[in-house]
């Protein structure tokens, strides 16, 4: 196996990225090779798919069949199986129309060859090693052929969290031929051994613009089914009774769950990335939407362990049930896999209720304080005008937007301790689960404008997006002339797409961490800080006087 996607990929000497029998994830190396073999064979639907008029059917499955390879989403070999196995006959229904379309027969490539004469699942694992993708080059080393995998790596990584989220926008019902016919075009040059390093650096940044679409579009979804959040206070505490627990971003599946919910006496629980959820009038309305549990996904396996329910897991970030011993009472979605846990398919989650009425629930309430959640991009643009009005005036004088992932290391404590060492004239918008680390800071107003916003999970870096074009369009000046610092935090692919997309709009001084991504190497990290003045986080007080005061330091 070899994958170095991301943050927690494993660093030896010279040599980079999960290379053993497992991954530091869990994920097998069996596992890892299917993975691989499958982004080949996406790489061959997009092939055909960018050569043919847009179908909406198998752009959707490439992009459920990408976020399937994505860290911590599918740990099941059977179920990388069958996807390769729907690769084959997409690609084949793609040539044949391809050849017709063409008038003449088209010769097979390696790949249609060996998935050809994969009928089994020992034969297609013999072949899988083929596809691993740093075939031939070790990473590790600062030569042009590792610098060419660290750009191709770069733009794959980012058009998985892209997939990711084309997949959760599509689910609400929001699909865009021309999106998507990019993400084809882009999907075939990764997996083309022809593309040369500097196409793919123009690559990577054209990922970042899809990004800002599959966005665009995931955030036009969620507003469109379930209305605009608003600022809504969320309990941290529990109640009594019955209870499901929701983790992932997938609101639609929170959404069946609520109305499938009614009347039965369950309470639902979000859990991550769900926990913005609770701002958005059509899924709040709900009142056994309850209440917040746990913090970020790193800590799910102590806290899934002692939820007295059963838990659905909608998205990434999944980790290995049984050292919790909760297996038995976890539901998977969508991309989702783990072997021998309950994958539930359509709309029907009577299962999962089924399961919640025949465990215990919570005996006792514990109370909590709370936490807002809600500063989606309609509320932050609602409170622009007393933003401005407080820039002008000089008693607002920085903007941190410090978001991102969590992941276990302990250097992340960088972000709760620069969310608390900000002046006290500065605002701190956050997004993504990193914000748990200081989520629950009492910061206060000023003048009426709350210090610290959350605006919504890791896709919402799109609301940031838009304020910041609504204020550089107030206050008449450029993105890095605005006094607005990104301080990103990012461990898998998602992040990576959100990065690639802040880059690809010309924003400059982003800071990152805890590490610099592992797949990049000297060259093209040095690239990057060279075009994008693209900062690693160091230490809490050389960044904000940085940051505050860049002349001086
Ligand atoms: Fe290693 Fe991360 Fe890949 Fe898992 S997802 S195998 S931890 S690099
Ligand atoms: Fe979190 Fe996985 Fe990235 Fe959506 S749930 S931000 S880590």
């Amino acid at each position: 196996m070899f994958c170095i996607q991301c943050e927690e990929t494993a660093i030896k000497e010279s040599k980079k990225g999960c290379q053993y029998n497992r991954g530091n994830c869990g994920k097998t190396a069996e596992v890892s090779d299917l993975q691989d073999y499958l982004i080949a064979a996406i790489g061959q639907v997009s092939y055909f798919a960018q050569l043919l008029p847009p179908n909406e059917a198998i752009s959707r499955w490439c992009f459920q069949a990408l976020f399937a390879t994505l860290t911590n989403v599918n740990f099941d070999a059977q179920r990388i199986l069958s996807y390769l196995a729907l690769a084959r006959q997409h690609i084949r229904t793609l040539k044949v129309a391809y050849e017709k379309q063409q008038g003449h027969a088209v010769s097979n490539s390696l790949l249609e060859h060996q998935l050809a004469h994969s009928n089994t699942a020992d034969a297609v694992l013999q072949q899988a090693a083929t596809f691993r993708l740093n075939k031939n080059i070790i990473m590790g080393a600062n030569n042009d052929k590792d610098c060419w995998l660290a750009l191709r790596l770069l733009t794959l990584y980012g058009l998985k969290g892209s997939a990711a989220y084309l997949e959760h926008a599509a689910v609400l019902q929001q699909y865009n031929a021309a999106t998507a016919q990019q993400f084809h075009r882009i999907m075939a040059a990764c997996t083309d051994p022809d593309t040369n390093s500097a196409a793919f650096f123009s690559l990577a940044i054209a990922v970042g613009r899809l990004n800002y679409e599959a966005m665009t579009l995931l955030d036009t979804g969620a507003t469109r089914a379930f209305g605009a959040p608003t600022p809504t206070a969320v309990s941290l505490g529990v109640c009594p009774g019955k209870a499901i627990l929701v983790s992932g971003h997938d609101f639609h599946d929170l959404a069946l769950l609520l109305q499938q919910t009614v009347g039965t006496g369950i309470s639902v629980y979000t859990h991550g990335e769900m926990l913005p959820a609770h701002g958005y009038p059509q899924l709040k309305k709900y009142p056994h939407l309850v209440a917040n549990f746990g913090g970020a996904w790193y800590q799910q396996q102590s806290e899934f362990a002692t939820f007295p329910g059963p838990i659905l897991m909608t998205s990434n970030c999944l980790l290995n049930p049984h050292k919790g011993q909760y297996q038995d009472r976890l539901f998977t979605r969508s991309s989702v896999g783990w072997p021998g846990v309950k994958h539930l398919v359509g709309d029907d989650f009577s299962e999962i209720i089924a399961c919640a009425l025949h465990l215990p629930g919570f005996m006792a309430a514990s109370a909590a304080p709370s936490v807002t959640v809600g500063y989606g991009h309609h509320s932050l643009v609602n409170l622009a005008p007393k933003l401005i009005e407080q820039i002008r005036n000089g008693h607002i004088a920085h903007i941190f937007v410090i978001g991102g992932c969590d992941g276990k290391k302990s250097a992340r404590n960088y972000y709760a301790e620069i969310a608390k060492a900000v002046p006290k004239d500065s605002l701190i918008i956050t997004l993504g689960c990193g914000k748990y680390r200081f989520y629950d800071l009492d910061l206060g107003h000023i003048n009426g404008v709350p210090r610290l916003m959350d605006s919504g999970q890791c896709n919402d870096a799109y609301s940031v997006i838009e304020l910041a074009s609504f204020l550089v369009e107030k206050l008449e000046c450029s993105l890095n002339e605005l006094p607005l610092t990104i301080i990103l935090s990012w461990f898998e692919q998602k992040a990576t797409a959100v990065l690639l997309t802040l880059l690809s709009l010309g924003i400059k001084r982003i800071y990152i961490g805890p590490t610099l991504p592992a797949f990049l190497t000297e060259d093209v990290a040095a690239l990057l800080q060279q075009r994008f003045d693209l900062h690693r986080i160091g230490d809490v007080a050389t960044d904000l006087a940085r940051i505050l005061h860049p002349v001086a330091v």
